[in-house]
């Protein structure tokens, strides 16, 4: 870990916040954070009581905070609808007219829905979900386009107490019905196809293979349609979005919902082959979600919102749909990629549409570095005001040049540390009051209790390098692992008594603010996305040429974690470049196109231990290039690593 915490420190200049920004931010210095900082990790239950009493509740709560760890119950008593919370109260007021969703798709058509037009279209479509057997607790699969229905969908799923479970677009068939089988849903909301980079993505067909098998407790796929694709309607299962409004009013009421109320489920990768399926409520996570776009992003009316993140990742949910729209700011919302139909797709987007506040990943800051400045001057960009980043950690060279030129060296640049647990914004700069240093998330949110530990659990002095744990309840925790009681201790309140291990390597500098090196368990974070090696190995080894496989990451420039693939063949296989190409088209149609291996080396044996376990941060050092260069089809020899190493231990 040493190795890593050198590497960051090549940039060392403090950026202050700007007096005008300081000014007009609703926590304008270092003293009021640390003020309210100090007031939430010590009396959590007034703090949290004060900054809920924003929210609407259709009963109010009678205690803040019920813990007995790892189980956490916040606004007990309390009854809310989220769904009442992003649109129902704004409607009384100016925000009545206000675009609450602002559209673009891929191929170039725009939609603009004020907040009575979403409110509208949410209450329509929670009636189609009633129509087709949709109650409280019932789990809809959302597997749809960038388009504002995903959202109508889920804003539904939470109007009548229904838990949604998004799965994105890039997932495969198989990830479907895995899902589909973990989670129990019997309604599937997707749509005919979505546009890729000029492409068709054939979600509905996805669907349709994952439900082949009739194993899943599927009952009805609901298809928006927005391609007008050919797709197959399976009759009695599957029925048009369009043509199931014909049948419904536009009246239905927010259901009132007790505070742990399950909101959604999403699956992330943990360190087996199972994706873990993330439990969230309702009251604590909507909480958290809008007080960190209150604080965070320190949004306001005038506000474009722009968050560039997927709605299949925990990034979409809390900030392009739930915490924005709680704040009842105009949420901008992208159905494309960055580079159609050329490079300077999103700076047209930022000048068109006066985007103030830009949220997105250091993978995408260093793709738009790559492609050049030239685009980005093309355009206007002044209209931002507040830049930020999350997936990763950022290296200081990205952060710079977000900074100089998307945000003309003017905007104050958050690097907001969460996970799909955790909800929300854990560790993050307060942009008008903790000055920023580049490659760092600065400091804890309120009610967040970050440490750095050693393998006791004692906390690390400056710069030592360690575990991140949080050693308080935090409003949006994930609630659990859904279906699986002993896996959410286990993995997450299991290694320290009392304290929620993050799965992420960091260390605190002098001043405070935490460094974070990146995952300590067998989890790759590829483009900003998590992957589990432990996934990608038991696709290849469910291929009939593999005998056995080790994934590991390896540095990439601009993805941050390439997939590496070590592999070796069946007796009588051949491993040739058709195997591996074979191999990679595997892990896709197994995973999905995220998943996809960059390099497949074949080998006559894995490194192992005497134990039998592989030797993993062997196999890191021969990906790296740093122990033997092999292009990716000679057989490679690794055993005698595997010799060589276990006679030095
Ligand atoms: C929001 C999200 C979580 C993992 C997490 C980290 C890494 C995320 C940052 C970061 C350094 C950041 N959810 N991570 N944000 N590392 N700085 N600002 O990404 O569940 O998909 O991933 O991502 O390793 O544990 S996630």
């Amino acid at each position: 870990m040493s190795k890593n915490i050198e590497s960051t420190l090549v940039e060392n200049r403090i950026f202050k916040p700007s007096k005008e920004f300081s000014k007009k931010a609703r926590i304008g210095s270092m003293a009021q954070y640390q003020k309210m900082w100090k007031e939430s990790v010590e009396k959590p239950e007034k703090f949290f009581a004060r900054e809920a009493a924003e929210l609407c509740w259709q009963k109010k709560w009678t205690k803040v905070l019920d813990w007995k760890c790892p189980y956490a119950k916040w606004f007990v008593g309390g009854k809310l609808n989220v769904s009442e919370n992003c649109l129902d109260r704004h409607l009384d007021g100016p925000r009545k007219t206000k675009a609450a969703i602002i559209w673009e798709g891929e191929p170039g058509e725009k939609r603009v829905l004020t907040y009575q037009q979403l409110h509208r279209e949410v209450c329509r479509f929670a009636n189609v979900l009633k129509r087709n057997g949709a109650k409280k607790g019932t789990r809809v699969i959302i597997y749809m386009p960038m388009v504002p229905e995903a959202a109508v969908a889920m804003l539904a799923c939470a109007r009548i107490g229904a838990m949604h479970s998004v799965i994105f677009g890039g997932f495969s068939a198989e990830s479907i019905k895995d899902r589909a089988l973990d989670s129990g849903a019997t309604i599937i909301v997707t749509a005919d196809g979505g546009y890729r980079r000029g492409a068709v993505v054939a979600l509905k067909k996805n669907v349709d293979d994952a439900l082949k098998a009739k194993d899943t407790s599927v009952k009805r796929v609901i298809v928006f349609k927005r391609t007008g694709q050919d797709v197959h309607i399976e009759e009695g299962r599957d029925v048009w979005w369009h043509r199931e409004l014909e049948y419904v009013d536009a009246n239905c009421p927010a259901v009132a919902l007790d505070s742990e109320t399950p909101l959604f489920i999403l699956y992330t990768s943990g360190s087996t082959g199972k994706p873990k399926g993330i439990l969230h409520t309702t009251g604590g996570y909507l909480l958290h979600a809008y007080m960190t776009c209150k604080y965070v992003f320190d949004l306001r009316d005038e506000d474009v919102y722009w968050c560039t993140a997927d709605v299949g990742w925990v990034t979409g949910h809390s900030y392009m749909v739930y915490g924005p729209l709680a704040m009842g700011a105009t949420s901008l919302m992208y159905e494309g990629a960055p580079n159609w139909p050329e490079n300077d797709r999103f700076w047209n987007i930022i000048e068109e549409y006066g985007v103030s506040v830009f949220y997105t990943a250091p993978t995408a800051i260093r793709a738009f570095m790559k492609w050049g400045d030239q685009w980005v001057k093309k355009h206007d960009l002044s209209s931002l005001r507040l830049l930020g980043t999350v997936g990763e950690p950022i290296n200081p060279e990205a952060w710079m040049w977000y900074h100089r030129v998307i945000g003309g060296s003017r905007c104050p640049i958050v690097d907001t540390w969460w996970q799909t647990e955790t909800g929300g914004h854990m560790i993050t700069p307060i942009p008008g009051a903790i000055p920023t240093k580049p490659g760092t998330a600065t400091l804890p949110f309120f009610g967040v209790d970050a440490a750095v530990v050693d393998d006791n659990g004692k906390e690390l002095g400056a710069n030592q390098g360690g575990k991140l744990v949080i050693r308080k309840p935090w409003p949006s925790m994930l609630r659990g692992i859904w279906g699986d009681k002993a896996r959410y201790k286990e993995t997450y309140w299991s290694e320290f008594k009392g304290y929620y291990l993050a799965g992420d390597g960091a260390r605190r500098d002098k001043d405070g603010y935490i460094w974070i090196v990146g995952r300590i368990d067998d989890v790759l974070n590829v483009a900003g996305h998590r992957l589990g090696t432990a996934e990608v190995e038991s696709a290849l080894v469910s291929h009939p040429s593999v005998a056995e496989a080790a994934v590991v990451g390896k540095p990439d420039e601009l993805k941050g974690q390439a997939v590496v693939c070590f592999v070796t063949v069946k007796t009588g296989k051949i491993a040739n470049k058709e195997l591996a190409a074979d191999l990679k088209k595997h892990v896709r149609t197994v995973i999905g196109p995220v998943a996809t291996p960059d390099e497949i080396r074949f080998t006559d044996a894995l490194p192992k231990t005497r134990s039998g376990k592989i030797m993993r941060r062997l196999l890191k050092q021969v990906a790296a290039g740093e122990i033997i260069k092999g292009d990716t089809t000679t057989l490679e020899d690794l055993s005698v690593l595997a010799k060589l190493a276990t006679a030095e231990d």
